[in-house]
């Protein structure tokens, strides 16, 4: 079916599908590692790149090709490869778009590992990176060096809610040659089209809202661009991280529904955050939507909607915060996020433990920063459940100050 034209609902449920011979309904799952060819010459042919067709699942598979197909068009994308897991997508992008002697600006309130497999990995194969707030531009500006080739920005960033203005940032990047290369797992495209304000190109952790139910793990990358897809594939395919048919299927079941999920938790994440705010025993509440959040007026231009992510701070410090994750009955005490499911965890010992100390206090991850990932359920029952849990915060604060 043609959705170019049609609206983002009706992409979510039908880009990219290629029904069978017998007219299914979706794509189905071609659990298969390679693919018969009529004859020799049709197999060279397909080598050759004179026929169109399939030859092996690690190079390319139909039901990740209907995947591909559906997030390349949701984010506006030329193409897409899809990965076994959202970290397949930032090392592929990392190996694809840098070599040697290159210089990588991000921002430094990004995913922990996305940082750490940096520092710790691609600094050995002489690629030098510099973390600043992206939130200033003037910082983006000041880092850039003759070497510079990728700008890595995350916003939301995970786990401050940082927010990073991508046209400003864009504008820079391509006035210096630099490729600009966006996270947009915290919004997912139904809230923000990172290509749409100048990103060349788009990751996602799939893991998250795109797949919505905590049963999948992957990760995807879009290209603005056919030249730049074709690195981004080429590397993919070279590297070996593709996903799995059988995850390719889970996903584009999962993705169809995101507007649906996004609006119900979203709606829910806005009560939670007035909520948490006005609370005695939360010293601060991040949350785009909050009129005491500072980058409101550039959430409100850049993105369709203030997301169902949040990170707050409980007063007492970590112990306070400790008390208040082995309380919580319905929040599951769990990393991860964007799922149906309410999720409540602490970055500092647990997302972001393994980038050093230094450059959590850089980033903004204090150790009484809880982050909470709001789910589907009854927004009455997750208060509820904060509520009953905060109680038991406010007599352990009263017993630490006793
Ligand atoms: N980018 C962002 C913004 C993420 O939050 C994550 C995972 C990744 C990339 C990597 O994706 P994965 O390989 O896990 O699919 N974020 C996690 C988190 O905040 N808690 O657990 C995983």
């Amino acid at each position: 079916m043609n959705t170019k034209d049609k609206g983002f609902a009706t992409k979510l449920v039908h880009a990219g599908d290629q029904p069978d011979a017998f007219g299914s309904a979706v794509t189905p799952i071609y659990q298969t590692s390679t693919f018969s060819f009529k004859s020799a010459a049709h197999g060279a042919d397909l080598f050759a790149g004179k026929a169109a067709g399939y030859i092996y699942t690690r190079v390319a598979n139909p039901t990740l090709k209907a995947l591909e197909d559906k997030l390349a068009e949701l984010e506006n994308g030329f193409g897409a490869v899809v990965l076994a897991s959202g970290m397949a997508a930032v090392t592929t992008a990392y190996i694809a778009l840098l070599k040697q002697g290159d210089h990588m600006i991000s921002s430094s309130a990004v995913y922990g590992p996305s940082r750490a497999v940096m520092e710790s990995i691609f600094a050995d194969f002489g690629v030098e990176s510099t973390f600043v707030d992206t939130s200033r531009i003037e910082n983006i500006v000041e880092a850039i060096q003759p070497q510079t080739k990728m700008l890595y920005l995350e916003t939301p960033a995970n786990p401050t809610m940082e927010l990073t203005d991508l046209a400003a940032a864009c504008q820079v990047a391509k006035a210096n040659n630099i490729i600009t290369v966006v996270d947009n797992t915290f919004s997912s495209p139904y809230l923000q089209k990172p290509l749409d304000l100048g990103a060349d190109v788009v990751l996602h952790s799939l893991t998250k809202f795109i797949n919505g139910h905590a049963d999948v793990v992957g990760g995807a990358l879009v290209a603005k661009e056919e030249e730049l897809y074709k690195r981004l594939h080429k590397t993919m395919v070279l590297m070996g991280g593709n996903m799995d048919p059988h995850q390719a299927y889970m996903v584009s079941r999962g993705v169809k529904t995101l507007s649906l999920r996004v609006d119900k938790a979203q709606e829910s994440a806005g009560k939670i955050a007035l909520w948490l705010e006005k609370h005695p025993q939360i010293s601060w509440v991040n949350y785009p939507g909050l009129a005491s959040f500072p980058q409101r007026e550039l959430a409100l231009r850049q993105m369709r909607g203030f997301g169902t992510m949040m990170s707050f701070g409980v007063k007492g410090g970590l112990e306070a915060g400790i008390t208040l994750m082995n309380n919580v009955t319905l929040a599951l005490l769990a990393v991860s996020l964007g799922g149906v499911e309410t999720l409540i965890q602490h970055p500092a010992s647990m997302t972001h433990a393994g980038i050093s100390p230094a450059a959590r206090q850089e980033a903004g991850i204090t150790d009484d920063m809880v982050r909470f990932s709001v789910g589907i359920e009854d927004v009455d029952d997750i208060i509820a459940d904060l509520d009953q849990a905060l109680a038991k915060v406010a007599e352990f604060n009263k017993l630490a100050v006793n």
